[in-house]
């Protein structure tokens, strides 16, 4: 028998197979805090130094482990504080249900101190399922509901609980009378398969295509077999958004890397050549990087009936699992025996790793930040879990790096928030203590947030089987991304004000707490720098001061950007001195190499 609200409650959670919670206390949830307290470690906390770090942490445990990520953050500023995080996850689909302290229920609407109307405040990220508790027969249902639509949904939900509340003797069974709530445990996902005639409708589109294009999205992680072998049988190309980076291994040749702002060539020529489009659990938000209307004819694949032909209009739309709906469909498509199609992508694809080697290997002062990236691929070891922050490092993240199979790979990608880089790895370390997690992060992440998540790494390194956990800062002393932003879009020069980061030791920061630090300020030391991180005894930040310009732009942009850009140089940017030696058009055709219209 549990003792108390917040006992039973730790408790209902601990049977729906939850063992970590990431939290930070504070008096509204001190009663909570006792009861993982009492579970003597069958409940795990892991504290970060921010709620938002928590929420991040939640998210990233959904995503690497698959089961629902748990946080808990006090009333007021600290549920406050995890709502970044809990978007993120969102956004992401990725299951997370947030606890949240209130203030003493005889104090609601009294302007109480750190009384925040916290219904309402979660009303949008949590809007499949928030709830206050008021009485203690209510925490089993809301406990089951919010896991139950958390998981099911694929969403974040809130459970909130008054302080006082937590103290009072728990009640597991409702009285059995009229007005109350008789819930129980569990949930098992169906196969969800698409009606066969769909399935059938499905297979003779993609097999009277004559150019198939495949994308891929975090919805097909799991699918990896099924979407090679649809991929084979109908001499498709496949390109991955950055969500599903994982899907498939970049040592395919057909595989075409990334798509979009931070894309690949052959991904953008594959989908302006295409005349059939087949996309398999993938939101990939732009749509002028795929087929213009009315050029291919398109299938997709998505467990959730709301992403459906919302990015192009899809002649079949298919409700499904991915790997279920690929294993019903495969023995209905035809193996295509005009194979140039898929020879010409294959082409593509090898010319462009050639293109990157030179962009990596190409001078910039002192280091050409695409080089880390590049020189990390072929000494990532088997099943590593990568996480990128937002910045210039989640381009070169997603084009440079060859990931391979039984990698696991991840960043903000509907919230595209900064932060969630070093949180991600300390959660995926949580998760899986035996494999080796590297974070590739900004200088401006870093002293957003990844700093004083170096203290939480601090805080618990010991704890795991294989203490490899790394963290590549670039330090280019810029808020990169946007720089070039400002540059392209905008036609803006650089706004030192709104861009400039002032220069830290990152490296010698992480010595001073205890863990390892590399420094990397010359191209030469790149290699040993990833030897050193990945024979450490010890957590590593790899600091590398890196070329702020080196443009992370995609391969294609619109003549219009281009413009933009030659008239930021001539406005008398900052950082782009050394490029006025040369016209702004030839500039414009070495750093843009697939720019048309
Ligand atoms: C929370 C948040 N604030 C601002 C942005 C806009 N933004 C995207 S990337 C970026 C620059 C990141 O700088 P840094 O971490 O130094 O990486 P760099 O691009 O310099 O490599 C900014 C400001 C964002 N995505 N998220
Ligand atoms: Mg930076």
């Amino acid at each position: 028998m549990a003792a108390t609200v917040s006992d039973f409650l730790i408790h209902r959670l601990h049977e729906w197979g939850v063992r970590r919670i990431y939290g930070y206390p504070g008096d509204g949830i001190n009663g909570l805090m006792g009861a993982m307290n009492r579970t003597e470690g069958k409940m795990k906390l892991v504290r970060a130094r921010h709620e938002e770090m928590c929420a991040f942490m939640a998210c990233a445990h959904a995503k690497f482990s698959g089961e629902v990520g748990v946080c808990m953050a006090t009333s007021g500023p600290g549920a406050i504080h995890l709502l970044n995080g809990l978007y993120d996850a969102k956004l992401d689909h990725m299951a997370v249900v947030a606890i949240v302290g209130q203030q003493a229920r005889a104090a609601l609407g009294g302007q109480y101190q750190q009384e925040v109307d916290l219904t309402t405040l979660f009303k949008d990220v949590a809007s499949e399922y928030v709830e206050l508790i008021t009485v203690p027969a209510q925490v089993r249902h809301v406990v089951d509901r919010a896991m139950r639509i958390a998981i099911s949904k694929r969403t974040v939900t809130c459970i909130i609980v008054p302080n006082d509340l937590q103290e009072l003797d728990a009640v597991e069974t409702p009285p059995r009378k009229h007005g109350t709530i008789h819930s129980g445990l569990g949930y098992r996902p169906p196969n969800v398969v698409p009606m066969e005639r769909d399935l059938r409708a499905a297979a003779e589109l993609l097999n009277a295509g004559e150019k198939v294009a495949i994308l891929v999205g975090a919805g097909a992680l799991g699918a990896t077999d099924e979407v090679i072998e649809a991929a084979d049988l109908l001499g498709a190309g496949v390109s991955k958004a950055l969500l599903g980076k994982a899907a498939l291994p970049d040592d395919l040749r057909f595989v075409t890397g990334s798509i979009g702002l931070l894309g690949t060539k052959p991904s953008w020529d594959m989908m302006m050549g295409c005349d059939t489009l087949l996309m398999i659990g993938s939101r990939f938000p732009y749509s002028e990087f795929l087929p213009k209307e009315g050029q291919a004819r398109g299938v997709q694949i998505d467990i959730d009936p709301a992403m459906l032909s919302i990015r192009y209009p899809m002649e079949i739309n298919l409700v499904g699992d991915s790997k279920a709906t690929l294993r019903a469909l495969i023995p209905m498509l035809q193996r295509k025996s005009d194979r140039s199609w898929r020879e010409q992508i294959e082409e593509g694809v090898k010319h462009w790793w050639r293109v990157l080697e030179s962009r990596a290997m190409a001078e910039a002062e002192p280091v050409n930040p695409e080089r880390m990236f590049w020189e990390l691929s072929p000494k990532l070891p088997d099943n590593c879990i990568l996480a990128s922050d937002s910045g210039s490092a989640a381009n070169w993240y997603a084009r440079d790096i060859r990931i391979r199979r039984g990698m696991m790979a991840s960043l903000s990608g509907g919230l595209a928030t900064m932060g969630p880089g070093v949180p991600y790895v300390i959660a995926a370390k949580f998760a899986f203590p035996d494999r080796v997690a590297i974070a590739l992060v900004g200088d401006g992440a870093m002293q957003m947030n990844g700093n004083a998540e170096l203290i939480t790494i601090r805080d618990y390194w010991k704890e795991w089987s294989d203490p490899r956990l790394i963290i590549m800062v670039l330090n280019n002393r810029d808020l990169n991304q946007v720089t070039w932003e400002q540059r392209v879009m905008e036609g803006d020069p650089k706004y030192d004000a709104s861009q400039h980061v002032i220069d830290f030791p990152y490296a010698r920061y992480a010595e001073l707490i205890g863990l390892k630090g590399v420094m990397v300020n010359r191209p030469e030391q790149i290699g040993s720098a990833w030897d050193e991180a990945l024979s450490a005894d010890r957590p590593c930040v790899i600091e590398a001061i890196t070329d702020p310009e080196v443009p992370p732009l995609p391969p294609h942009i619109t003549l219009k950007q281009a413009k933009a850009f030659a008239e930021s140089m001539l406005k008398g940017d900052s950082g782009t001195r050394g490029m006025l030696r040369e016209s702004a058009r030839e500039t414009m055709a070495t750093l843009f190499p697939g720019s048309s219209d």
